[in-house]
């Protein structure tokens, strides 16, 4: 009778091994997939295999949940055995309550589309919270579990160790260890932890409170406010502008840019049409804020999965500046260059004859900030974000191909949402 007991209490423990083994690695893969795919510096290796890490990382989220349904179905005897241990019931709470939120917040974030703006907003901040919480939590719950910090006795002193007593008699000035090796151990990783993450952290959580729009868009009025542009004069809105068409932008815009942000004033500021056209134009800011802009309502897509809906653009169509210029006939391409002299991205004739394709210059009724490619912003809202040159100064039109920033790293050089 009690060898049976014995039996299925050990084949239970074996149980509890392999799951929380399986569940290491998921985790492993989660955590390694997930900061690649918000590290910038991976974003420009990779190019489109982040598409495929993407895929992994959300293929191995959603398998991540057989391990906890199966945890749950043995966590009535568990947390029995558990009956001592607050510190172990308390560990597996934690540890199931990232789990589910993770699952939870990721689902929402692969359905974004399906969920809408603000649903997936709200995931994004809760699954990055979870994240830095829960990270360093669990990095910190391996380190210190690693076996041989668990076999403390040979390095530990204790106080009343007949060796230390005759120790102390002979050597009598000998400092007492007021930690044992291990806590001091853990205390260090927690320390590390802490300082490797914690400025980061602090960063992020007043970030966050932003995207989550706390009092209203925050983030956006505050990037406005922050416009380190000074160019004058100021346009003014058409009536479609203000109040915004579309009814003000929802969801936020992450701040991307692959250089430090550029700034202009009047007197650094200029827009040029050159290359293949019968007459070559180079505006200053007053001019070009003479010239007849247009209002629409579009949403815009980056292929990293976040959208800002409903945005009103107002600026002058692409199409109108190509007539005024006059295109010859031996173009092909349109390139569009950036005033942070680095990023470039093209459209073919074709599609820059879009209708809706536009030199914009205010968003929802405002002057676009500089961190957010003011003063002036390609937006092709057919096409993901990478296409959208933000600090537009320069468009020439050129005989052959060129290959824009992001196509160079990989990604498809027709850019269709
Ligand atoms: N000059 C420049 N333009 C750029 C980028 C950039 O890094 N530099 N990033 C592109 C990408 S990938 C996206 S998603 C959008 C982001 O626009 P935002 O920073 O205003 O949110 O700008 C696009 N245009
Ligand atoms: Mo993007």
């Amino acid at each position: 009778m009690s060898g049976i007991l014995e039996r299925l209490r050990k084949g239970f423990g074996k149980k509890l091994v392999s799951l929380h083994t399986w569940n290491g690695w998921i985790v492993v893969i989660l955590a390694l997939t997930g900061l690649v795919l918000v590290g910038g510096f991976w974003r420009g290796i990779l190019g489109e295999g982040r598409v495929w890490i993407k895929w992994l990382h959300i293929v191995v989220g959603i398998a991540s949940i057989m391990p906890v349904l199966y945890y749950l179905l043995l966590a009535g005897k568990h947390w029995k055995q558990l009956k001592d241990k607050p510190a172990q019931r308390a560990n597996v709470l934690i540890v199931l309550g990232l789990l589910l939120g993770w699952f939870l917040s990721g689902v929402l974030l692969w359905q974004f589309r399906a969920v809408g703006p603000r649903a997936s907003n709200v995931a994004l901040v809760v699954h990055d919270l979870l994240t830095w919480v829960g990270l360093p939590y669990i990095i910190y719950h391996s380190l210190t579990r690693i076996k041989w910090l668990k076999e403390p006795n040979r390095r530990t002193v204790k106080r009343g160790d007949e060796r230390d007593a005759v120790k102390d008699a002979l050597h009598p000035a000998a400092p007492q260890p007021v930690y044992t090796r291990r806590s001091f151990i853990r205390g260090a990783i927690g320390a590390g932890l802490a300082v490797t993450i914690g400025p980061s952290f602090l960063k992020w959580v007043g970030d966050s409170l932003g995207n989550l729009g706390v009092g209203g868009s925050q983030t956006l009025d505050k990037l406005i406010e922050n416009d380190a542009n000074s160019l004058v004069p100021v346009p003014q809105p058409l009536p479609a502008s203000a109040p915004p068409l579309g009814g003000g932008a929802q969801g936020q815009f992450r701040v991307y840019t692959v250089t430090p942000i550029p700034t202009f004033s009047n007197d650094n500021w200029s827009f040029t049409i050159d290359g293949l056209v019968d007459r070559t134009f180079k505006w200053d800011w007053k001019q070009f804020v003479a010239l007849k802009r247009e209002v629409q309502v579009s949403d815009f897509h980056c292929v990293t999965g976040w959208s800002v809906y409903k945005n009103t653009w107002e600026g002058i169509k692409l199409k109108d500046l190509l007539k005024q210029a006059g295109v010859k006939a031996s173009a092909r391409t349109v390139k569009f260059y950036s005033g942070d002299g680095v990023y470039t991205d093209t459209l073919s004739l074709e599609q820059a004859d879009m209708d809706d394709v536009l030199v914009a210059v205010m968003h929802d009724g405002k002057p676009i900030p500089s961190d957010l490619g003011g003063p002036v912003r390609l937006i092709v809202p057919k096409m993901y974000a990478y296409k959208s040159v933000k600090w537009l100064n320069r468009i020439e039109l050129i005989e052959g191909e060129h290959v824009g920033y992001w196509e160079q790293r990989g990604y498809s050089n027709d850019a269709w949402v």
